[in-house]
């Protein structure tokens, strides 16, 4: 009671407070986490390798992926409805600059993915279940695997960071 706990977020290098939780009074928890979770369905086998790149645009001044930054008259991915696919996702940028590391959050839309490794080793203990957002440090490749299944059409992926997609660092995928 009394105690007051900030969530800061330390990954995009901002350091900024995003919520402040002021413990006001007691109360009971009855909730209960059982010792052991449901196993994960096997995976697809995927037919198809695809590399994402998340860099600083070629003129340095925006955000792209695979170089190219966002346009909206601009179809990046073609994936043939039901299948499975690996995407390998390359963080190019520093580690070191001014204001921090660069960090990239890559998240798309439809579907989810599991997290197959990180640079080759296992996944974080948090990502083994089924995600929607990767945290990509610089310099790492995170292998993720998706099955694209249920709707047709326009879907967008990017980074998960407002600041970077805003400039650029975002595609579309289009489901056929
Ligand atoms: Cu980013």
């Amino acid at each position: 009671m009394g105690s007051k706990l900030v969530l800061t977020d330390v990954y995009s290098g901002a350091s900024e407070p995003i919520l402040r939780f002021d413990v006001t009074r007691q109360s009971k928890d009855a909730s209960t986490v059982p010792a052991q979770l449901r196993a994960l369905p096997a995976l697809p086998e995927a037919t198809n390798v695809r590399d994402m790149k998340l860099s600083f645009s070629p003129s340095g001044e925006e955000f792209a992926i695979n170089d190219k930054t966002f346009d909206p008259n601009r179809i990046d991915t073609q994936i043939k409805e039901g299948t499975t696919e690996i995407w390998r996702i390359t963080n190019a940028d520093p580690a070191e600059t001014p204001f921090g590391p660069v960090n990239h959050t890559f998240h798309m839309h439809l579907v989810p993915f599991r997290v197959l490794d990180r640079d080759g080793k296992p996944p974080l203990p948090g990502e083994n279940g089924l995600k929607d957002t990767v945290l990509v440090r610089p310099g790492e490749t995170v292998r993720v695997q998706a099955t694209f299944s249920g709707y047709r059409g326009r879907y967008m992926y990017h980074c998960h960071l407002q600041e970077h997609s805003d400039i650029g660092m975002m595609a579309q995928m289009e489901i056929v």
